[in-house]
């Protein structure tokens, strides 16, 4: 859920992307792409917003309603405004640190964008090292192991909810919370 002013930030957001880019200095590519350090730049100079990547991605991932939507560090409206229709779980305490197995071939994106739910509605986490470098290995022999800072993600706003014995779910989670475990 977002406040008041956050609903308005967002709205004035995918009106810049859907309707009048120009009004807003942006330019968008053909998919309607905009770069995302550009836009903040420019909706923060022809807004007077005070945008930070941080600041998009805790809208999006409490919004309701998707307006609009980053990926490689870039920028673009949804159309339709999909209402995300979750499972609700109840949000827990989780424990100081959790794990998340993941293929190589994930890593650099996950450093950089976080944990991220792809097809899933949350997240998913280990309290067991071992159990995460199980499910890592679903799809790479010798899986990453990373370790989540789960105090500080909370602290964040970052909500987690227990799933059964040992597993964890989660929203998003930050690249900065996250550390691979080498061992
Ligand atoms: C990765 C099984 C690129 C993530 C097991 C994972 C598990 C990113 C994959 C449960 C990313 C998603 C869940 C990012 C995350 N960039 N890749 N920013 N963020 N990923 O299968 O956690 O099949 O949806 O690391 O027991 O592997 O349900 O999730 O590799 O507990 O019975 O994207 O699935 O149970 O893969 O596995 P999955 P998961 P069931």
């Amino acid at each position: 859920m977002l406040t008041k002013e956050e609903q308005r930030i967002s709205k004035t957001i995918s009106y810049a992307l859907r309707h009048k880019p120009e009004e807003f200095d942006l330019l968008l590519d053909s998919e309607g792409y905009t770069e995302l350090s550009e836009f903040i730049e420019k909706m923060n100079k022809t807004a007077g917003l005070a945008l930070t990547v941080d600041k998009l991605h805790s809208l999006l991932e409490r919004s309701d309603k998707t307006r609009w939507e980053i990926t490689d560090q870039k920028i673009r409206a949804v159309y339709g405004h999909s209402i995300k229709k979750k499972i609700e779980k109840e949000v827990a305490v989780p424990p100081e640190y959790l794990y998340h197995g993941t293929p190589h071939k994930f890593l650099d994106s996950i450093l950089t964008k976080g944990l991220i739910p792809k097809g899933r509605q949350y997240v998913h986490l280990s309290q067991e090292q071992e159990t995460a470098v199980t499910v890592g290995k679903r799809r790479d022999d010798s899986p990453v192991i990373l370790k989540v800072d789960t105090r500080s993600a909370v602290n964040e706003g970052v909500c987690f909810y227990q799933e059964l014995e040992g597993i964890w779910l989660s929203d998003p989670i930050p690249a900065k919370y996250l550390e691979v475990v080498t061992d």
